[in-house]
């Protein structure tokens, strides 16, 4: 994937999570819903779910895993894996995504290669330098409209994430709080696009929050003239 493929596919960035998915709908269900709206990106981030067997990855999380990959396999979008750089190996996913506290961008790149897609969490502009440096595609950073997912989530600021844009080369998304009501507070900012998980998959319209969510982020990077 090129650079500038990259860029267009964190526009719409769906970061999964079971739990804000309302009753009867399941992630696979959940998933195709926002890819059909417009979703560009994926990631599978299930907190909640055990993920190791003694050494290996556990099969429940792997098949999981292995289905939400054919879903975004069939529609050609990217699907990342949060975390657990085994798994994306494992079943070639298309990348990983790495906190501050998960295995290293570097042990993840020497692990999956030059060809996938590497995203770092950066909470501060020291960390998304040091991730720049570090060899990742994309940064995530937030919390910028605070949430409820993430129970130790820190706010950022959107002053914080505009210093983080100019400072990169990267791409950078926004996390946190987002949803169609705020997402176009975010133009200013020189994000590439948003990573969302309640604003986007709680309730029963995902593929209508996707579209809506497509539309906004599409016009931060109107050409003007
Ligand atoms: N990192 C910072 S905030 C957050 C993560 C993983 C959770 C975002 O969830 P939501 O529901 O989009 O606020
Ligand atoms: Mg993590």
């Amino acid at each position: 994937m090129t650079k500038e493929e990259l860029k267009k596919a964190l526009r719409v960035y769906g970061v999964t999570n079971r739990e804000v998915l309302a009753s009867g709908i399941s992630l696979e269900e959940a998933v195709s819903e926002a890819i059909r709206g417009g979703a560009t990106m994926i990631q599978l981030r299930e907190k909640e779910l055990e993920t190791k067997q003694g050494e290996n990855v556990r099969p429940e999380w792997k098949e999981l895993a292995l289905r939400i990959l054919a879903i975004c396999r069939e529609h050609r979008v990217p699907l990342l894996i949060d975390d657990d750089v085994a798994l994306a190996r494992e079943i070639d996913a298309d990348g990983v995504h790495v906190g501050q506290s998960d295995q290293s961008c570097r042990e993840a790149r020497a692990i999956l290669g030059e060809d996938k897609i590497i995203g770092v969490t950066a909470k501060t502009l020291e960390q998304a330098l040091l991730a720049q440096e570090a060899g990742a595609d994309y940064l995530g950073s937030g919390a910028i409209f605070g949430t409820k997912t993430k129970k130790d989530a820190v706010p950022m600021t959107k002053d914080m994430l505009k210093t983080i844009t100019d400072a990169v080369e990267i791409p950078v998304v926004a996390i946190g709080g987002i949803t169609c009501d705020n997402v176009s507070g975010l133009e200013e900012t020189g994000v590439a696009g948003v990573a969302v998980i309640s604003g986007l998959f709680a309730g029963q319209n995902i593929a209508e929050n996707a579209k809506k969510l497509r539309k906004a982020v599409s016009k931060f990077h109107a050409v003007s003239v």
